[in-house]
């Protein structure tokens, strides 16, 4: 998350190699000929040198890339780290570190095996070094091979967050699966996240835009959380509780009060009672949606359970009929601080 480059859109085009790869490589040029001029003299020594350089310089080159591309830990956002940790990179700065002395250990291997090709009695010992020197680069890969497909992967999920512009206002919509978050940023904002009668069809964070004239609230769409602790949230839960936590200047808390709805309004309020304990100090904007499917009465009712836990404003609203939505943006407008005109170049 950066003010202006997009760290994540960088991400997309970075390529970690895998071990497996990088031992391919490695045997193919092993066993590429090496051609010389006729007036070289230790020919099957000078060979085996120059096939070991040509790995060494594979490795070498690749590694490095990798860790010139890869960002440094001081530009990463907290909110990146946590996210980071939620892929089993524990600690970023360590395996960067360890990619580092990897590079180094073989450094070290090519310049000792390079001396030892040097100091042989005959090609067959010179062959016989160069083989060895293979064999052990391939081993200290090895040492890196899970760190690698950890980075990769952790890598891939980091690209996948949506660019939030830091100084831009920010909303994040959660509340547990199916009460309509994703058509809610759907009618409001420029993302077209899927909506589906399915819980946890959002797996993403997802941003979209409210262009309101000469500034655009950022709205971003997060998958469902249920109400059980903290350490038992799953990868996607956890997602959301980090973009609440991280990115989050209003949360729009998202009800479904209709009784057969997925969860209940007993397991809603648990959730809603665990934001507001987690989340002490932000603001938070409870909207009760889906009010096209629930009598007056029942409507009355939900807001009261509320109350009961929560003193601010209760909004309603359809997300799926767009019946009071304008509403609800003119509330995250408030309390975002903002001027209430610049609703007046809202279309919806
Ligand atoms: N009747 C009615 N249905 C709605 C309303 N809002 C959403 N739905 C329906 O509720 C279901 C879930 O909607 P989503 O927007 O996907 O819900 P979500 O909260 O994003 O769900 P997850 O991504 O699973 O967390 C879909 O079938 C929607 O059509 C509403 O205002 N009224
Ligand atoms: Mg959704």
């Amino acid at each position: 998350m950066v003010e202006k480059d997009c760290l994540e859109d960088t991400l997309r085009n970075l390529r970690v190699p895998r071990f497996q790869e990088l031992r391919e490589r490695i045997l193919r040029k092993f066993k590429e000929p090496v051609t010389l001029p006729k007036s070289v003299k230790k020919r099957g020594m000078v060979k085996c040198l120059i096939r070991v350089d040509k790995i060494f310089n594979i490795v070498n080159s690749e590694l490095e890339k990798l860790i010139n591309n890869l960002p440094r830990e001081s530009e990463l956002h907290s909110y990146q780290l946590e996210m980071l940790k939620l892929a089993n990179i524990e600690n970023y700065g360590d395996v960067i570190g360890k990619i580092r002395g990897m590079q180094a250990v073989l450094k070290k291997l090519w310049r000792e095996y390079r001396l030892k090709i040097k100091a042989s009695v005959d090609a067959a010992e010179a062959r016989k070094m160069a083989r060895e020197f293979v064999g052990r680069t391939i081993s200290v890969l090895r040492k890196l091979r899970r760190d690698l497909e950890l980075l990769d992967n952790a890598i891939r999920e980091l690209s996948k967050l949506p660019c939030v512009e830091v100084g831009a206002p920010k909303v994040v919509v959660a509340g547990m699966p199916q009460v309509g978050k994703s058509t809610f940023v759907r009618a409001i904002s420029s993302a077209k996240p899927q909506v589906s009668p399915f819980p946890f069809t959002t797996k993403e964070i997802i941003l979209g835009h409210v262009n309101l004239g000469v500034l655009r609230i950022q709205v971003i769409d997060t998958p469902g959380i249920l109400d059980r602790p903290l350490n038992k949230l799953n990868p996607i839960e956890r997602k959301a509780i980090l973009a609440l936590k991280h990115l989050a200047d209003l949360i729009l808390f998202l009800v479904d009060p209709y009784e057969g709805a997925y969860y209940s309004l007993e397991q809603q309020l648990n959730l809603l009672r665990s934001i507001l304990r987690l989340f002490e100090g932000k603001e938070v904007v409870v909207v009760i949606n889906k009010i096209d499917l629930v009598s007056e009465k029942r409507l009355r009712e939900v807001e009261d359970r509320i109350r009961e836990i929560y003193g601010g404003a209760i909004l309603r609203m359809s997300a799926l009929k767009k019946l009071f939505v304008r509403e609800v943006l003119s509330e995250v407008v408030k309390k975002l601080g903002l001027s209430e005109d610049l609703l007046k170049s809202l279309s919806i």
